[in-house]
């Protein structure tokens, strides 16, 4: 592995989990979620497993925070759920969410972790969902009066927050492609979402600057568009994904305005007026999120825009089928600096691999993990290199989880969980990491 002295003195090491896939979510008296009404359904998880118990991290955080210290890290990205504050996503609070972030933020100050907060990772209010959810345009309004509450309670002790997570999930891959909650296949709900999303973001971004709370960041799912040949009909697709997937929410935060190509083909679907919103869109943010795992190899296909087809890669794959190619976020990172983001400092907030891990003797060999990490290490360092205000890293994930419709079974973390005793085992590659970390 490298050494903290390999990378500048004020970059932050972390790790990064959401609420939904630790928290056990029948705890607490939250409220219920458009992930627990996916997940009940037939077909749409595997399994049909949900986060009602998860990792318990409800009731078993101290110990998981002392693994956090213990492996020198400096911060820790986390996610609120917003049914636990408002079960019914807007008027009455639960005060017993409140006073567990409450707790939470405190356990991490307590032992010197930066508490990095994202204010959405993924599940909706039910309630908010019945009315229309994020193809309303009310969710802009509804999701700041959500973050002004919460904010109010711990924003004096939140280090960065992060408005929502990876806006083209909670947009595209939800309301298009339906494979994640609330699993609808809409190409109009689909653009309305992504415009309500990039609102909801800039709204939030607003409410909470008025508040005098500062580095406040979007965290984005970016994927690296690779074209399948140098041909005029692949480059072109590829470029059509890069709109879709990227650049309409970069050029959203960015530049105030979606992609020309996108407006011309889907444009029409976006909600009314939604020019007006683009000031709010592009509120200023202090710092971006990427979240990179894998590159797309994209090639044309027949049918609607976006007409593309991903085509499998030659390279090794993760858990998740996912090729193994670090300089996709070398590439990424130099392209959102040059075009996009300028000196607005960039976090990696989310990279890591899935693995099928087991516990022997006590222990968890997880060697491929390991040279995944160097090897992303060595590209974030790379960036840096090259001029990119690269400030941080966050391993995805602290605790093996709930991966959304893929259920327990692919493991992400840094240390292992039996769902079963809810046992954490550290796996060879946290104790990697630690002493890598090690001042
Ligand atoms: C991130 O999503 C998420 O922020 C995090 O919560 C998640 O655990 C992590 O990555 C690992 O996946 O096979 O049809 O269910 C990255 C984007 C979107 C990639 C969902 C995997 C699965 C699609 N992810 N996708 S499907």
């Amino acid at each position: 592995m490298f050494k903290r002295s390999d990378f500048p003195d004020d970059f932050v090491f972390g790790a990064a989990t959401a609420a939904y896939q630790i928290e056990g979510h029948a705890f607490g008296g939250a409220g219920r979620t458009i992930w627990d009404d996916f997940a009940e359904t037939a077909g749409n998880v595997v399994r049909a497993e949900n986060g009602a118990v998860a990792c318990d991290h409800y009731h078993r955080w101290p110990e998981d925070l002392d693994l956090i210290r213990d492996a020198n890290l400096d911060a820790y990205r986390f996610s609120a759920s917003w049914a636990r504050v408002l079960p019914e996503g807007r008027g009455t609070v639960n005060q017993e969410g409140l006073d567990y972030y409450d707790k939470l933020v405190d356990g991490m100050l307590e032992r010197g972790i930066n508490p990095m907060l994202t204010l959405y990772h993924w599940e909706l209010p039910s309630t908010l969902n019945d009315l229309g959810g994020w193809a309303n345009k009310d969710v802009a309004k509804w999701f700041a009066d959500y973050a002004e509450i919460l904010m109010g309670r711990i924003g004096d002790r939140i280090w960065r927050t992060a408005t929502i997570n990876e806006l083209w999930c909670v947009s595209v891959l939800s309301h298009y492609l339906g494979a994640h909650a609330p699993g609808v296949r809409n190409v109009r709900t689909a653009v309305r979402a992504m415009h309500n999303v990039s609102l909801a973001h800039g709204t939030a971004v607003q409410a909470l600057r008025a508040m005098g709370i500062g580095e406040i960041g979007a965290v984005c799912n970016f994927t690296y568009p690779e074209p399948f040949d140098d041909g005029p009909e692949t480059m072109a697709a590829a470029r059509r994904m890069d709109d879709l997937h990227n650049r309409f929410f970069i050029s959203g935060f960015f530049w105030k305005q979606y992609p020309e190509e996108f407006l011309h083909h889907v444009g029409r679907h976006l909600p009314e007026g939604w020019q007006d919103d683009m000031d709010v869109v592009g509120s200023k943010v202090d710092w971006l999120g990427v979240n990179y795992y894998t590159r797309n190899i994209v090639a044309a296909a027949d049918g609607p825009w976006p007409a593309t087809r991903e085509v499998e890669g030659p390279l090794p794959k993760t858990q998740m089928g996912w090729e193994i190619y670090s300089e996709g976020l070398l590439h990424f990172l130099r392209m959102c600096h040059r075009e996009f983001t300028g000196d607005t400092p960039l976090y990696i907030t989310e990279n890591g691999m899935a693995n099928p891990d087991v516990v022997q003797d006590g222990a968890v060999d997880d060697a491929m993990r390991i040279s995944f990490l160097e090897s992303h290490f060595e590209r974030a360092r790379e960036a840096i290199a090259d001029g990119v205000p690269l400030k941080g890293y966050f391993v995805w994930s602290l605790l093996d989880n709930y991966e959304w419709a893929l259920g327990y079974e692919k493991r992400f973390g840094l240390v292992h969980v039996d769902f079963e005793t809810q046992k954490r085992t550290p796996k060879a590659s946290y104790h990697a990491l630690k002493s890598a970390l090690s001042r």
